[in-house]
């Protein structure tokens, strides 16, 4: 659909059908790092398997284990560095950065998830990055799904927002330290991902 932006609250928007057609090459994109770094179930610090399957691109990639969050340089799956940020992907991140007030964003990180139906993602705050003066940029393609947006607290209320494919969130300055999730993947259906929902988010670490 046709572009908008809707102010979430400080220092947060949503850039409704942001990607404007560039899906299709996004998921090119995606599928040439999951060749290279395929998609895992990672482990939480308390020992679960994550419900959503991951994998990563830039310097430096996001891993959880029982060790806990954090960032490395090589993937642990591979044993060789994630794949490099692709252009087309940089390029989105840093025009909706700029265009949510946030200039020259330059991620180092982008996390890559994978929705199946019923896969979800509970409520947290991105603090594993130490540039915290960065803001965070989500994307979304494929089938929608529920944002939980939060507060600064973990139990601050929490809006329910329908992310479609094609838009693009950028959370930073007051808001980089909300709390947000995502809820049960509905059984859905998109040309380009099937039942399935991908989301890229890009963090300066
Ligand atoms: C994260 O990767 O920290 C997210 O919260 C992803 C959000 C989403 O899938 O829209």
């Amino acid at each position: 659909g046709p572009r908008h932006r809707e102010g979430l609250e400080d220092g947060a928007v949503l850039l409704r059908g942001w990607l404007g057609g560039r899906e299709a090459a996004i998921m090119e994109a995606i599928g040439d790092i999951a060749r290279r770094s395929p998609f895992r179930m990672l482990t939480t610090p308390g020992g679960r398997t994550m419900s959503v399957a991951m994998t990563g691109c830039g310097t430096l990639g996001w891993h959880s284990d029982r060790q806990g969050y954090r960032y490395v340089p090589v993937d642990p799956t591979t044993g060789r560095p994630w794949p490099a940020m692709p252009e087309l992907l940089s390029d989105v991140a840093r025009e909706a950065a700029d265009e949510a007030g946030y200039a020259s964003f330059a991620p180092d990180a982008c996390l890559i998830n994978r929705y199946a139906p019923g896969a979800r993602l509970s409520l947290h705050q991105d603090r594993d990055e130490d540039a915290l003066s960065e803001p965070i940029v989500s994307l979304s393609v494929g089938v929608a799904a529920t944002f939980l947006w939060g507060g600064l607290e973990r139990s601050s209320p929490t809006r329910r927002i329908r992310l479609d494919s094609g838009d693009v969130v950028v959370w930073g300055g007051p808001s980089r330290l909300v709390y947000h999730g995502v809820a049960a993947l509905a059984r859905g259906w998109h040309p380009l991902t099937g039942d399935k929902r991908f989301n890229v988010t890009f963090r300066a670490v």
